[in-house]
């Protein structure tokens, strides 16, 4: 059994580190790694190493050997009288980068050496205090036969054979990079807002050139905006990012030097989506904004992972808002909050933004860490407006640039420079749990009361839920559509309190939670026409999407539940397609029902238990209603919405082929997906090939469509992944888990490449009543196949187990086939401390 780490454990380390020196050379199967680094005392205490899966050589404090029985098992602990108060540890180590499947450390993709060293892959590389606290200028040699040898910083010498690499700014061992590969750049250049002229490259495979442009222009967008959103500008001389095809998650921040799957690098109009671009866009900008919010100030202990991942990501949907639509945006952000984190939330695998406890850090890379971080950063902008918010970053700029921080830090910037008491804000931090927010109305001779009522349900380990600061953005649409109260923030702090509106003259409706104001549910009775008012008149963009969602969940749950629904959503969607072309995207999000996961979960919330197949059936009806309802303004819409001319990855682009495509997807179900044949046979686009292969495959039209795909693109991971994934997504369920496993066993199924795996059996988890197939078969094939990863990479397993969160809210039949299932996957002989501890807490 693991030790469960601590917060509260948490102590300086001390040491600190003048510099550390490292030299490789590379082998695929033995390379060798040479350390030296310069450690003076800061406190007192034993040096403490980690270390894991190294051959160790040698060990030396000040050129003397080191007794190599001070090794205990991954810790290495030389006693404090052993050690003057400055000395040079060095050691050399073997470790085999081929062998290395789990891709944490020094590993081999497609032939190309790379690292990943977040969160605790360095101690795989060398012996060091792998921890974020400790943090050093780097100083790199590289000896390898590969055409190109790259670390982090400034490069000083580079000659065949050898490239040595100088990263001036302290940084933790999580940021340490290396890469040696055949590798050819997409170069450019960007000169800072002082003038600092930097070199920038994507560096891909040779041939995959002509797909990397657009990461280059996401790049230099994103170093603009940082400038200009954030007064931040870049600090070394040149800026690499690589692009590798094995890796376990998006992106990686390396100091210098980003690591990247290459499925968010490479794009082209053949093969990659407008959803592939905008998260390209969004992710280079990711990584480059934790330049400063994660590299020039980083955290303290993992513990304190929001402060850099919820900031970050925080940025990068401001970033993403200002270059295409702001509103389509946010919605966008919503819906996978509440696809993702309100999930999690409820489940098993709560767990607060900065969680006190943990025994994998690798599984705490989750929906709660980033995206509710990211919201949590929105409510306190709102509360303390833009002002008070720039004038916070910028403290906390100045206040802690080179250090290594904690969310105390962060929220003491925000009381120092606004002068607010945030001690109340703070347990957003610290508590787990999606606040449910109830709303009762109260209409008197032109006053309307407002009572709010909040409560939070009780989290593994947190029975109790003391209120918190919720900001409620709220609006008040009169009866005649007008706005007769424009967005106002109600702060809410007590568990119950009430907000009266005096002078009104006709009672309005309450446009609720504007721009989605804070990482709530809602409950209140609202009337099916005054949603329809909402709908069509709000003037806050994501409170009317919100509205058309509810009717149709409304619709949703009534039909998947026994009763009728859905002839006030179908007649808004009348209004709505009458002015679609206005605004497509914002059609196209109204226009796309709720997912059967969200179904479920509402049905769950309500005290139900779902049922998957009637929840599938429900949908189906509803969508084919609106089709037949709607048909001809459907199809002229479908035919207004092509987009002529060269393919342009930009908002209003994708804008017009989302609508387009969800006019598709409806009409599909009544026109034998005769349209979606043509569409696939016609684009020369990815975005709408790909969506009409996935409407030829949910009418069961698809054999041919596949085939050619297939055929067509045989030679390209990239998309055979998608070739992959859509199949046992989109399938009817009846026939999904049939078809995951016939494509199992298909020889390109290559099961080891994190990317694949991904596709196939993430695809599957992802078709809701498939993966909750009746009779287990869903559970049994994606547990077969955790348990055929997880010796090879825990890390993927692990993060995969997460499609079980929702078990519980499930019948006792499926519930049984899911506990089986689980309890497989527990007794495997081996079994990896990132699984173990996931499974333990999903069946707890
Ligand atoms: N820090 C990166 C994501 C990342 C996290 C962990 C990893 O390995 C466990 C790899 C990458 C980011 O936020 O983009
Ligand atoms: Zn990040």
């Amino acid at each position: 059994m693991t030790a469960t780490q601590y917060l509260a454990d948490w102590r300086p380390y001390p040491f600190e580190i003048a510099q550390t020196r490292l030299e490789f050379d590379l082998a695929a199967r033995a390379t060798r790694v040479r350390s030296q680094i310069a450690f003076r005392r800061r406190d007192a205490g034993d040096l403490v190493l980690d270390g894991a899966g190294l051959r160790t050589l040698s060990l030396a404090i000040d050129g003397r050997p080191l007794d190599p029985a001070l090794v205990q098992g991954e810790r290495l602990v030389i006693p404090a009288a052993d050690l003057p108060d400055a000395f040079t540890f060095s050691a050399e180590v073997e470790i085999d980068p081929q062998g290395n499947t789990a891709l944490e450390g020094l590993y081999l993709s497609g032939g190309i050496f790379c690292t990943q060293c977040e969160a605790e892959g360095f101690r795989h590389i060398t012996w060091y205090p792998d921890r974020p606290d400790v943090m050093a200028p780097f100083h790199v040699t590289i000896r390898s036969d590969q055409p190109v040898l790259l670390s982090n910083g400034n490069p000083v010498a580079n000659a065949p054979g050898q490239a040595v690499w100088h990263d001036p700014w302290p940084k933790p061992a999580y940021l340490f990079a290396l890469v040696a590969g055949d590798l050819v750049a997409v170069p450019d250049s960007f000169t800072t807002m002082s003038g600092r002229k930097v070199a920038l490259n994507v560096w891909v495979r040779p041939g995959d050139q002509d797909r990397a442009g657009y990461a280059m222009e996401s790049l230099i967008r994103s170093m603009k905006w940082d400038e200009k959103a954030y007064g931040r500008e870049y600090d070394l001389d040149v800026f690499n990012i690589v692009a590798v095809d094995d890796f376990n998650m998006g992106a990686m921040e390396n100091k210098g030097l980003n690591i990247f799957n290459s499925k968010l690098v490479l794009a082209s109009a053949e093969t990659a989506t407008d959803g592939d671009y905008e998260r390209i866009e969004g992710v280079i900008g990711h990584e480059y904004f934790h330049n400063w919010t994660g590299n020039r100030i980083t955290c303290r202990d993992w513990f304190q992972l929001c402060l850099k991942e919820g900031l970050t990501v925080f940025r990068d949907q401001q970033f993403t808002g200002d270059m295409r639509s702001a509103a389509v945006k946010r919605i966008h952000d919503v819906q996978t909050l509440r696809a993702r984190q309100f999930r999690e939330d409820a489940g098993p695998l709560a767990h607060p933004p900065r969680p006190d406890r943990y025994q994998e850090i690798n599984n705490f890379y989750t929906a709660t860490v980033y995206e509710k971080g990211a919201e949590v950063i929105g409510m306190l902008k709102r509360l303390v407006g833009d002002e008070g918010y720039r004038r916070a970053l910028d403290l906390y700029f100045d206040r802690h640039d080179g250090q290594a921080c904690t969310i105390e830090d962060w929220i003491k910037v925000f009381q120092d420079a606004t002068g607010r008491d945030l001690a109340q804000f703070k347990r957003w931090y610290t508590d787990a749990g999606t606040p449910r927010l109830t709303l009762a109305e109260d209409w008197q001779d032109g006053t309307l009361t407002l009572d709010f009522r909040q409560d939070t349900a009780p989290t593994p380990g947190q029975p109790d839920k003391p209120p918190r600061v919720i900001p409620i953005a709220i609006g008040l649409i009169g009866p005649n559509g007008d706005e007769v109260l424009p967005t106002t923030v109600l702060e809410m702090t007590e568990a119950r309190q009430g907000f009266r509106f005096d002078g009104l003259g006709a009672r309005p409706v309450v446009s609720l939670l504007r721009g989605f104001s804070a990482p709530v549910t809602v409950a209140r009775k609202i009337a099916a026409q005054e949603q329809a008012l909402l709908l069509a008149h709000d003037t806050d963009a994501y409170a009317r999407w919100q509205a058309g969602h509810d009717l149709a969940l409304d619709a949703l749950v009534a039909r998947a539940t026994g009763t009728e629904g859905g002839a006030e959503f179908s007649h808004a969607i009348g209004g709505l397609l009458d002015d679609a072309e206005a605004d497509p995207a914002f059609a196209a999000l109204c226009l796309s029902l709720p997912g059967e996961e969200e179904i479920a979960t509402t049905i769950a919330t309500r005290g139900e238990i779902p049922d998957p197949d009637a929840i599938h059936a429900a949908r189906e009806g509803l969508a084919c209603d609106i089709a037949q309802a709607h048909e001809p303004a459907l199809a002229r819409l479908y035919e207004a919405m092509a987009t002529p001319g060269p393919y342009r990855p930009d908002a209003q682009g994708a804008g017009r082929r989302s609508l387009r495509l969800a006019c598709l997807g409806l009409l599909s179900r009544i026109d034998g997906a005769a349209r979606a044949g043509a569409l696939f046979s016609a684009a020369s686009n990815m975005t709408e090939r790909q969506g009409a292969l996935e409407c030829l495959i949910a009418a069961g039209r698809d054999a041919d469509a596949l085939e050619a795909f297939g055929q067509e693109f045989a030679g390209n991971r990239l998309v055979m992944d998608k070739w992959f994934m859509v199949q046992p997504l989109r399938a009817a369920p009846e026939r999904a888990v049939a078809r995951a496993r016939a494509l199992a066993a298909r020889p390109d199924f290559d099961w080891k490449n994190p990317n694949r795996f991904r596709a196939l059996i993430g695809g599957l988890g992802a078709n809701h009543a498939a993966f909750h197939a009746a009779d287990g078969s869903g559970y049994d094939f994606t547990v077969d196949w955790l348990m055929r990863l997880d010796p090879v990479n825990p890390q993927t397993t692990a993060r995969m187990c997460s499609g079980f969160e929702t078990w519980t809210r499930y019948d006792a039949t499926r519930q049984a086939h899911a506990r089986a299932a689980l309890g497989r996957l527990a007794a495997l002989p081996g079994l990896s401390r990132n699984t173990a501890e996931m499974v333990t807490r999903i069946l707890a």
